[in-house]
């Protein structure tokens, strides 16, 4: 699995960045296949687009020997972690797979350093002289907190930096961490969270990246005693496909809005084209939103954008144009959209949008975010 991999190549995101105003062009299309130079550390470009898979195949190995030669080694280091949170999202019996995730030794803080917040939340880090574990005392550490009572519920790991091997230092690693724990005995909430500093070595059998020195005095324990600030009222279940085929791609974005002006706001499933009526106490009343709506809504939002007082609505289908759908009283939207092809291609995967008053002339523009791949 690749979530693991905050800084690579394979999760890149490029913002094209696109202010509109009303009916001009202000912005222009992304050029497929032109990488830029900044990047490219010397490396030749090879800026033709790939006639052939083989073609492909050739540019990626060019790029991962040249460009990306750091951020492949930095992979193949980190597959420990990325192991380590595939088997805890895979198995229910998370202490189980930490006793069995190998280290050799473990760096800690000994002085407790808190700070208390509001809601009788507190904050500890840990400084002063560091304390050693090894491996079997963090095992032992984790029986004890097993058998107290403490649950982990939900973990993430993300590779934040990669120092790779010198003649006169081993790799080196900044790994962020987030923890969910808690102990329901004792209405007992904990957030664990923080960068660590992980140094490698090789393992003796196959050489594969091993961490020997993991220091989590970068850490900070959130902890909080209570009943939960919020419990589960009703779920609702959405299918998709990411192609798109029989279900929409996705449902987001989901927006919150009064549409209506009774101060309930509305629960909106852009994806779906759906709305969520607020009755009030909980209770939700679910119809069509627009009457003509796109297929495939990436991004939108409600705004007054025809300066009416009316509250209209404009979304960005994936790889399509804006749709502007003009508001009636009431948060209906019972018209055909105005397609808005202010730019001679559909945009691909817009992101975002957000409406304000970029130029000061008294009408709101938009701001458009797309993602586009690094390769
Ligand atoms: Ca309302
Ligand atoms: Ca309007
Ligand atoms: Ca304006």
């Amino acid at each position: 699995m690749k979530r693991f991999f905050a800084n690579s190549k394979h999760c890149v995101t490029t913002f094209c960045l696109l202010v509109i105003l009303p009916a001009q062009v202000m912005g222009q299309g992304a050029e497929p296949g032109n990488f830029g130079s900044a990047a490219s550390g010397g490396a030749p470009l090879l800026l033709e687009q790939p006639q052939t898979a083989r073609d492909l195949v050739k540019i990626r190995a060019h790029y991962d020997q040249t460009v990306w030669s750091k951020e492949v080694m930095a992979q193949e280091f980190e597959q420990a972690f990325v192991d380590l949170w595939d088997r805890l999202l895979q198995n229910d019996d998370k202490y189980e797979v930490f006793r069995t995730s190998v280290f050799d030794r473990m760096i800690g803080g000994t002085e407790p350093r808190s700070q208390q917040l509001d809601w009788g939340i507190q904050v500890t880090k840990y400084a002063g002289q560091p304390r050693e574990l090894s491996f079997a005392e963090w095992v032992q550490e984790l029986n004890r907190f097993e058998k107290a009572g403490y649950r982990i519920v939900e973990t993430e790991w993300h590779h934040l930096r990669f120092d790779p091997p010198t003649e006169t230092a081993p790799a080196n690693s900044t790994v962020s961490m987030l923890m969910h724990v808690e102990n329901s005995a004792q209405q007992q909430r904990f957030v664990i969270k923080g960068d660590m500093q992980v140094e490698w070595r090789r393992g003796a059998n196959d050489g594969t990246a091993v961490p020997s020195v993991i220091d989590v005095r970068g850490l900070a324990i959130t902890r909080r005693t209570g009943a939960p600030a919020f419990v589960e009222k009703r779920v609702e279940q959405f299918a998709t496909n990411s192609q798109g085929v029989d279900f929409p791609s996705t449902i987001h974005p989901v927006i919150l809005q009064d549409l209506n002006g009774d101060h309930l706001p509305e629960l909106v499933i852009a994806g779906y084209n759906k709305v969520y009526w607020n009755k009030g106490k909980w209770e939700f009343e679910v119809a069509e939103l627009c009457e003509f709506p796109p297929e495939h809504t990436n991004a939108a939002l409600f705004a007054d954008l025809t300066g009416d007082g009316v509250l209209d609505y404009l979304c960005v289908p994936k790889n399509g144009y804006p749709h502007l759908y003009q508001g009636s009283p009431g948060g209906k939207f019972s018209d055909l959209p105005q397609v808005m092809k202010f730019i001679g291609d559909p945009m691909p995967v817009p992101i975002a949008v957000t409406a304000g008053d970029i130029d000061h002339d008294g009408d709101l523009d938009l701001f458009i975010g797309q993602q586009r791949p690094g390769y």
